[in-house]
């Protein structure tokens, strides 16, 4: 056995399986990533980490939780991670973007669920997953019920800790979330054996939102006409910082940035000048799926924002600094993560607002919105987003997709018909 999976065997991976999922990956990343040209140097790091995606981070893990650390993973950007930081706990988020876990979980859950439900579930069903091995508890949330209904089932194979979502965003609804978000922060201290203080989750506070800077201003970076990055890379730089340290995160997204910089002064892009811009709105895209983005890139347009979980979600909304007080730390943390607008709540005009203002911002030609099939909270949301957008003069095409490969061909006809017409 190599090293790596002489690890893997340790956690309780299935080589077999497993090993077909690694061989698996190689290619598609080749095809979907190392194909595209001019990309900037600063995508160097994630190709090194992708390369070896369940080998170097998973070890750092591995001696992380040996030393006495925990590791905390999570499904949803309602989890707040500042608390994981301020006790010395690591946050990650799992991967569930993959058709290759799914035949596992559907041999306990219904088919017509949502792929990313069955690709968590599947992950771990499976034994697929090091990340899911190395953890030591597994936060849920109630936003939606396929996934509140998953996470009880999760609890019988591993520690499980649910957070209840509000559906509406009143008082009563506040009320609840600050609760559960005090709940959240015992439950941390309690796994970890440490207390947060106004000290440890100031200075988390402040890790976290340096990186959200950054990632904000990889934002404005793509407004750019050439685009300097591609919507793929940029999807991809978000999905692995979603579980990678957050201070090398922030360095490698600050080099990035910088070499962004350089590339709109020089007018140098990835696509043509006058390339047709797309904005994706809608469901995540957890790593590794790559699907709707390379559709668009491989027909000549460029995505240029993502209002999504893997996206604006999770980097927009900064956590205010310079409260001294630890409970009005905690509030304020609990209401920021509140500002999430997904379509869990009801209503969620906010995203609408959201959805135009990033268009315009980004001046983007068109809007793809991305649905995961049985998503029935942003299926039902997205005739909203329909109407918003045509009041606001934006050109949209709605799509609904899952996983697997069998629609692209079809995919593909709807998307080059979108783009001629704008
Ligand atoms: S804050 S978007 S990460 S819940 S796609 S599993 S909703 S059936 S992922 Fe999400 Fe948090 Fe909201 Fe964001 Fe259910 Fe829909 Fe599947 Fe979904």
């Amino acid at each position: 056995l190599t090293e790596n999976e002489q690890m893997w065997a340790d956690l309780g991976i299935d080589l077999k399986s497993h090993g077909q999922l690694m061989n698996a990956l190689g290619p598609i990343y080749r095809d979907i990533y190392l194909s595209q040209q001019n990309r900037p140097k600063g995508m160097g790091f994630y190709d090194f980490v992708v390369g070896d995606i369940h080998g170097i981070r998973v070890k750092e893990l591995r001696e992380h939780a040996k030393a006495g650390g925990k590791v905390v993973a999570t499904y949803c950007v309602f989890v707040p991670e500042e608390f994981c930081w301020a006790t010395g706990a690591i946050p990650i988020s799992l991967c569930a973007g993959t058709a290759f876990s799914i035949p596992a979980a559907e041999e306990v859950l219904p088919r017509n669920t949502c792929a990313l439900i069955k690709s968590s579930f599947g992950f771990k069903l499976g034994k697929l997953c090091p990340y899911v091995q190395v953890s030591h508890l597994i936060v849920g949330e109630t936003t939606c019920d396929g996934k509140k209904k998953m996470f009880e089932l999760l609890a019988e194979h591993q520690p499980v800790y649910v957070m209840e979502v509000p559906n509406k965003r009143g008082p009563a609804g506040r009320n609840l979330w600050q609760q559960e978000v005090r709940d959240f922060k015992a439950k941390i201290e309690e796994l970890t054996g440490n207390q947060i203080t106004a000290e440890n989750l100031g200075e988390a506070i402040k890790k976290v939102n340096a990186r959200r800077r950054e990632f904000k201003r990889l934002s404005a970076l793509r407004a750019a006409d050439p685009a300097p990055i591609s919507g793929k890379d940029a999807l991809l730089a978000t999905q692995v910082s979603m579980y990678d340290d957050v201070e090398r995160e922030t360095q490698i997204m600050k080099a990035l940035n910088d070499e962004l910089e350089e590339r709109v002064k020089k007018a140098e892009g990835v696509f043509p000048k006058g390339a047709k811009r797309i904005l994706i709105s809608g469901s995540p895209m957890a790593i590794p799926n790559w699907k709707l983005h390379h559709l668009i890139e491989s027909a000549g347009a460029v995505v240029v924002g993502e209002e999504s979980c893997t996206g604006s979600r999770f980097f927009n909304e900064l956590v205010p600094e310079g409260i001294t007080h630890l409970d009005e730390m905690v509030t304020a943390l609990a209401d920021r993560y509140l500002r999430t607008n997904c379509a869990c709540f009801t209503p969620n005009c906010e995203r609408l607002d959201d959805i135009i203002g990033m268009a315009k911002a980004l001046k983007a030609d068109g809007v793809i919105h991305y649905n995961l099939q049985f998503c029935h909270t942003y299926a039902n949301e997205a005739i909203q987003v329909d109407k918003a957008l045509e009041k606001a003069g934006i050109p949209l095409l709605r799509i609904e997709t899952d996983y697997s490969d069998e629609d692209s061909g079809q995919l593909k006809t709807r998307i080059d018909a979108f783009l001629e017409t704008l």
